[in-house]
């Protein structure tokens, strides 16, 4: 499969433009848009409950719970489409038994700073990052170094993460004042059941 390997230090990255074709990639944004149980949930930060600024849904195998920032969701049953994505990445060789789903509905809508570094992730955690509809700018940032990196995902691209990637470096999607779209991402990630 056509992929680039992006070079950065402590980190191991693989960029996969056009991992899903653009028109299945524009069928899929569609139908995820209309057919998930979509929630914008609240988080404590700094002191304060506040809505997250874009909305999500966390599914996998039955019983699965996913916590960040004192959050914990429950797994949702696979929609079928998503289940269909999960055993395409199997074939590149990597099992997922969840994955979290970001809608993020124009450039208002952002995440954080932050790595996915929970603990049930385990050490060396991959994480598969499937992108449909709005290009976005995913922001790196090494947390020692404090070195940059900026990755634009493309619709129906596929950034693999691996290695020591979550333990140096945080990611960030930042608000924009251009117009945008709507863009789907969703992270595969393998926890205990
Ligand atoms: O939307 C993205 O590309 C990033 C998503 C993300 O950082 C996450 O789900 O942890």
């Amino acid at each position: 499969m056509n992929h680039v390997n992006l070079l950065a230090k402590d980190a191991e990255l693989s960029y996969f433009p056009g991992f899903i074709p653009a028109a299945e990639a524009s069928r899929l944004l569609q139908h995820l848009t209309r057919q998930l149980a979509w929630r914008q949930d609240s988080i404590q930060l700094f002191g304060q409950q506040r809505m997250i600024p874009r909305l999500q849904c966390f599914q996998g195998d039955a019983g699965l719970a996913y916590r960040y920032s004192r959050l914990t969701l429950m797994a949702e049953p696979w929609d079928p489409s998503v289940e269909q994505l999960r055993n395409r990445l199997m074939d590149l060789g990597h099992d997922f038994n969840c994955v979290l789903i970001n809608l993020y509905r124009d450039g208002n809508d952002s995440m954080g700073w932050h790595s996915d570094d929970e603990p049930e992730l385990g050490t060396n955690p991959v994480i598969a990052s499937l992108s449909l509809g709005q290009t976005r700018q995913f922001k790196m940032r090494h947390k020692q170094t404090g070195e940059k990196l900026d990755i634009t995902l493309e619709h129906g691209s596929l950034l693999l993460m691996s290695g020591p990637t979550q333990h140096h470096w945080q990611h960030a999607i930042m608000r924009s004042k251009r117009p945008m779209s709507e863009r789907i991402n969703l992270t595969f990630r393998s926890i205990p059941a």
